[in-house]
Order: structure tokens, then C-alpha cells, then sequence
């Protein structure tokens, strides 16, 4: 009895010392001395995205979105180098009086060659699309539609602060984007992307200029698939191409795919119409489900559940890649 004792004690040693051997050859192994390239977070990505919906509908005029904009500046200001939040007040298509911020983060302020990234930040005052008439009325969650792209861009500045780029960036979260008229009526006006429009016609500061930018919108559902969205062929074909290769690059080609899409209107299409500046639209987008978009959108089953971390990962990695290649 005592020697079976003794025999499992000395057995226990031997297999600590021996896992202690391995866990010093692996230190030695994969820890080298020089910084490496910070790459891009996935699980950090999906806690921004989450901490925008954990506030509720980020409706113009209402508590959770006064709340999620000072949220938005205050972790702006954690990354960037200088921060402007730009408030606005505009009309909506039935006639509310809303009060907007865009809020702008910048690296590098001061450098000429810059690239502008942007997604909104608002989400939907009614689930117009949703199966059952009784939530038509209701605010969305608007986790991939609007949430995802600014989730992406949080992370994306957090990376930009512990490896900065070579080139000077601003990161744009749009307001009012989604307070556009119900699908099928037909109203004459530019009732969607209304900070979009603000800021293109007053930008942030004067005389600004990008080389380029990168809106993303909806780049958060699983399996997500990217077409080559209509006005971005339009205004800025090199941009997508230059995006679309580095995704190839990485190995991203079942989210990029190389097939013509729709021409969505949205943020980027004031940014190239008003400001000049070739903008594209990173935005899933879905020909089978009747609305061209996934079948979430403008439901309330566009929420925290339907958010896949590997999605959020290929965009931010691609575009995070695009922005490091540049000089
Ligand atoms: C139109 O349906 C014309 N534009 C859609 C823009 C949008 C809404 N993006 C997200 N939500
Ligand atoms: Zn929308």
C-alpha cells in the first residue's frame, strides 16, 4: 500500500516537470522578441458591436442614442489622436425633426495622404420588413446594420493606436443613415443617409480631403457575401479592386466575391457625389430574399444573435491589411 503511494506521488512529479519542460520549449519557441503585427480581434470587434445593441435601438431622438453617442467619442478618443463630434438637425421623409452627431476620429491629422473608413451608427425606427405586421412599428436592434460596421471600425482604431500606419485616417460614424422611406413608396428625395449628406457638405474640417474611403454596412451575418456594389463600380472601380485583391490575399474570396451587385443608396454615395471622394460600400447583399439585403434586415431579428465573429473577422482583418499597405 505505502509503496503504490509513494509510486503515484513520484508519478504525479514526474508528469509536472515534464509538462514544465514543454511549456518552457513553447515560450522559447513562439514568443520571438520583435513586435509583432497586431491582428485584428474578433471577440474585441463582437464586444463593440454588443455594447452599441446593450444600449437598445439607437434611435435619433431617444436616451439610447444620446447615451451611445457619448459612448462612441469616449472610446474614439481612447485610439485616436483627435476627435469632433459634428451635430446636425434634419427632416426626416414624415416630417420629424431630428438631432444627428457624426462622430469623427482621426490619425495623423496633419498627414496628406489619408483614407476615410466609415459606417453608420443609428439604427432603424421600424422593422418595416419584418414577417409579422405587429413589429412593422418597432425600433430594430440594428446589430448588423449599423452596429457591425461600427464595431469593425472600434477595433480597427484600436489596432491604428498600437501600430500606427504610415498614412493619416479618419474614421467616420455617420448618423441618420436609416430613417429612409418604407420600402416600394416611392417619395422623390434623399431621405436616406442624412449625416452623410451633412458631413459631405460640411466636412469636419475645412478643405478635407482622402485618397480614398471604406464604407462598411451590414458586414456582420454569417456567411456574409459581398458584391460589387453598383455605385462603388461607379466612382471608385480601383478601390474595389484594390479590396477585393487584398481579401483574395488573405483567403477571404467566399465573402468577396467577384459578382457584380446592386446600386444601393447609402453613405457613400454623398461622400462621392457631394465631397469627391471615391468611396466604396462593403454591404452584404442577398438576391434571393425579394429586398436585395439579408432576411434580417429591418426585422428584429437583426440583433445580437445573428452576429458572427468570423464575419466581422474577415472584413476587419482585410481592411486593416489594406490600410497598412499603404504609404
Ligand atoms: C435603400 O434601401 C435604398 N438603401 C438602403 C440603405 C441602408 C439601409 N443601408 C442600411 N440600411
Ligand atoms: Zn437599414
Amino acid at each position: 500500500m505505502k509503496k503504490l503511494l509513494i509510486l503515484a506521488i513520484s508519478l504525479m512529479f514526474l508528469s509536472i516537470s515534464c509538462n514544465d519542460s514543454k511549456k518552457k520549449k513553447n515560450i522559447k519557441k513562439e514568443e520571438p522578441i520583435s513586435i509583432q503585427t497586431p491582428a485584428f480581434n474578433p471577440d474585441s470587434a463582437f464586444h463593440f458591436v454588443k455594447a452599441q445593441t446593450d444600449f437598445g435601438p439607437r434611435v435619433p431622438n431617444t436616451e439610447a442614442h444620446r447615451k451611445c453617442a457619448l459612448f462612441l467619442q469616449a472610446e474614439l478618443e481612447r485610439y485616436c489622436d483627435t476627435v469632433i463630434v459634428q451635430p446636425f438637425t434634419a427632416l426626416t421623409y414624415d416630417g420629424v425633426k431630428i438631432h444627428g452627431k457624426n462622430i469623427i476620429g482621426s490619425f495623423f491629422p496633419e498627414k496628406q495622404k489619408r483614407v476615410l473608413l466609415a459606417a453608420h451608427w443609428d439604427s432603424r425606427p421600424f422593422a418595416d420588413n419584418d414577417p409579422n405586421p405587429a413589429n412593422r412599428d418597432k425600433p430594430v436592434d440594428g446589430a448588423n446594420d449599423g452596429a457591425s460596421g461600427v464595431g469593425i471600425l472600434l477595433e480597427i482604431a484600436r489596432q491604428l493606436k498600437e501600430k500606427k500606419p504610415e498614412i493619416g485616417v479618419d474614421i467616420i460614424f455617420f448618423d441618420a443613415e436609416d430613417w429612409g422611406t418604407p420600402g416600394g413608396q416611392n417619395i422623390d428625395g434623399d431621405w436616406w443617409a442624412l449625416g452623410s449628406q451633412h458631413w459631405a457638405r460640411n466636412p469636419h474640417v475645412p478643405n478635407y480631403k482622402a485618397n480614398y474611403g471604406i464604407l462598411l454596412d451590414m458586414v456582420g451575418a454569417p456567411n456574409a457575401k459581398f458584391l460589387q456594389e453598383g455605385i462603388s463600380m461607379h466612382y471608385a472601380p480601383q478601390i474595389v479592386a484594390k479590396v477585393w485583391a487584398k481579401a483574395y490575399q488573405l483567403g477571404f474570396k467566399d465573402y468577396f466575391l467577384n459578382f457584380p451587385g446592386n446600386h444601393i443608396t447609402d453613405d457613400h454615395l454623398y461622400v462621392n457625389r457631394i465631397a469627391r471622394i471615391p468611396m466604396i460600400n462593403i454591404i452584404h447583399q442577398d438576391h434571393s430574399t425579394g429586398t436585395g439585403f439579408v432576411s434580417t434586415w429591418h426585422t428584429l431579428q437583426d440583433n445580437i444573435s445573428n452576429i458572427d465573429k468570423h464575419t466581422l473577422y474577415v472584413v476587419g482583418t482585410t481592411v486593416l491589411a489594406v490600410i497598412y499597405d499603404e504609404r
